[in-house]
């Protein structure tokens, strides 16, 4: 078990955010519409990586505001938040020296909204953490998933991790202060032995820090479950289940089934029930907005937790 797994044990409810230029195509993609996914219209509408690429230069979320989101997160009573530093499409949504696929420099916004949150989260007692897509990278023809543009047979993913998921990975453990976890998802590419090492690599930078069982090969600190699931009977140890608040993880404009303060306590209760954590996920848009309702229904389910909670 890790030493610092009791917060996690303890936190019960947190705030998961899918952002990234995903959110600016917003489900719409040259007249065609798509529901659900929103992160994986480069996959789903057939964007080439060059096209998509060049979404960075119109990407400019001059909306965004910290100091609200992390307040969002405290009154809905949520404990902690992992924001996706970088997905599957491959951009970075912080300033990375690694590559110039990044807010910073590919975009005009030019400032790393991760610094911003990383400080705002602080300020309020939540624990700050990164979802980080290891494997899978569309934009980078060595990355895991993008065979539509990049020849499968040359790709060789040990030199993706070694020249940007890793070195990439350190940065988010350098420098934005004390992590909570780095979310890992859709392992891929590493044998259990050299997942070992990337893990003991990246623990000497910050041994607090846990990591997400997504990490792969059993070797996380704790257990998620698959998207949308409760387990059916209580569970030891540590673990959460995931959801999103309406039918999407990344900003869908046209999804407007946002579950109701009602349904999120019910599953709040049932999942807590069974000793587990719920990280809600919500979707912010291209602007660096959160939706309304996702903002006024956690607000309701924070003002429930502080009548009928225990904290
Ligand atoms: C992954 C991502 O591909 C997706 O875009 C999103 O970020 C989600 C939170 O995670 O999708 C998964 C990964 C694992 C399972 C389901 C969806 N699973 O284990 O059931």
């Amino acid at each position: 078990e890790h030493p610092n797994i009791q917060w996690f044990k303890e936190a019960k409810f947190g705030m998961f955010i899918h952002w990234g230029l995903y959110s600016k195509i917003a489900g719409t993609w040259k007249d065609s519409t798509y529901y659900g996914s929103g992160e994986w219209i480069m996959k789903r509408a057939k964007i080439s990586a060059d096209e998509y690429a060049g979404l960075a230069a119109t990407f400019n979320p001059v909306g965004f505001n910290a100091e609200e989101w992390a307040q969002v997160a405290k009154d809905a009573g949520m404990k902690y938040m992992v924001i996706t530093a970088k997905h599957h499409e491959g951009f970075a949504m912080y300033d990375s020296k690694v590559t110039d696929f990044d807010i910073v420099d590919a975009s005009p916004y030019g400032k790393d909204p991760m610094k911003a949150l990383a400080r705002a989260t602080r300020k309020r007692g939540i624990k700050f953490g990164f979802y980080y897509s290891q494997f899978q990278d569309w934009h980078e023809p060595d990355g895991g998933g993008n065979t539509r543009d990049f020849d499968k047979e040359q790709k060789d993913y040990r030199k993706y991790y070694r020249e940007k998921a890793i070195p990439q990975l350190k940065e988010l453990l350098r420098n934005y202060g004390p992590l909570g976890m780095i979310w890992f998802d859709t392992p891929g590419g590493l044998t259990k032995e050299e997942t070992r090492q990337m893990i003991d690599d990246l623990r000497g930078l910050q041994p607090e820090t846990l990591f997400s069982s997504r990490v792969g090969h059993g070797l996380g600190d704790y257990r998620d479950f698959g998207d949308s699931e409760v387990p059916p009977v209580p569970i030891k140890g540590a673990w959460e289940s995931i959801y999103t608040h309406n039918d999407s993880w990344g900003y869908i404009a046209h999804d407007k089934n946002f579950k109701s303060p009602r349904k999120i306590i019910h599953l709040l209760a049932n999942i807590a029930s069974k000793g587990g954590n719920l990280m809600l996920n919500v979707g912010p848009d291209g602007n660096g907005e959160l939706p309304p309702y996702s903002v006024k229904y956690l607000r309701e389910v924070g003002k429930w937790l502080e009548k009928n909670g225990e904290s």
